[in-house]
């Protein structure tokens, strides 16, 4: 069976829990306490992900695959969450790129903050400046998201998967989603999705 190296808190982990329960497939999950450093032991460096973080899926035969969206990407090969239409591919990509150098930083790392770390932390100073990056992208899919239903093309996409993972939980980073009325009418299209699972779920 698929282990998934996860943590709960995690979007990036539950971009792949997502995808793996609307593909209606087992798996086993290991939880890792990141806040305190489960995943910068010499063992996890090792065997696990040298770079020390989660998510991680490992196969049957033992390989490991880091990071969330190269995940998505061959779970959803040969699935009707991959376009086959090569520009509708490479729109695919370009949102997932978007979603980790101008999204995930800052709408993630928020809700990291404020939600993960202890009420006095030094790190509250960088709230203001992960707000103003964040509504940037935040701005960037609405305004796409009042033309189009989905990120690409007319249905549910790795790119959707991807990007609804820390946007459905960027109020818990004190982002103001009333703003975004686009934005919501997304979430709730993906949630009524077949086999869709909740972020947080009982251990
Ligand atoms: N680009 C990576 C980012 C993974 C990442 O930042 N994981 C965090 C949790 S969301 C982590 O493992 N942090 C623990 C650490 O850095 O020690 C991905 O998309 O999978």
């Amino acid at each position: 069976m698929l282990i998934l190296h996860e943590n709960m808190e995690s979007g990036n982990a539950y971009k792949v829990r997502l995808l793996l329960s609307l593909l209606e497939t087992p798996f086993e999950s290991i939880q890792y306490d990141v806040v305190a450093g489960a995943t910068r032991t010499k063992n996890y460096l090792t065997n696990i992900n040298k770079n020390g973080r989660i998510p991680v899926l490992q196969f049957e035969d033992g390989r490991c695959l880091p990071e969330s969206n190269a995940i998505l990407y061959y779970l959803s090969q040969n699935t009707k969450y991959f376009p086959t239409d090569t520009w509708e591919q490479a729109k695919v990509i370009e949102w997932m790129c978007f979603e980790q150098y101008s999204h995930e930083p800052f709408v993630a790392v928020a809700k990291f903050i404020l939600t993960m770390l202890p009420e006095n932390t030094s790190r509250r100073v960088e709230i203001p400046t992960l707000h103003e990056k964040g509504n940037t992208a935040l701005q960037i899919m609405e305004d796409h998201l009042c033309q189009h239903d989905y990120v690409v093309g007319k249905t549910l996409t790795i790119a959707d998967i991807c990007l609804y993972a820390y946007t459905h939980k960027a109020h818990m980073g004190s982002f103001d989603m009333s703003r975004f009325p686009a934005i919501k009418a997304w979430c709730s299209r993906i949630e009524k999705e077949e086999n869709y699972t909740e972020m947080y779920y009982d251990l």
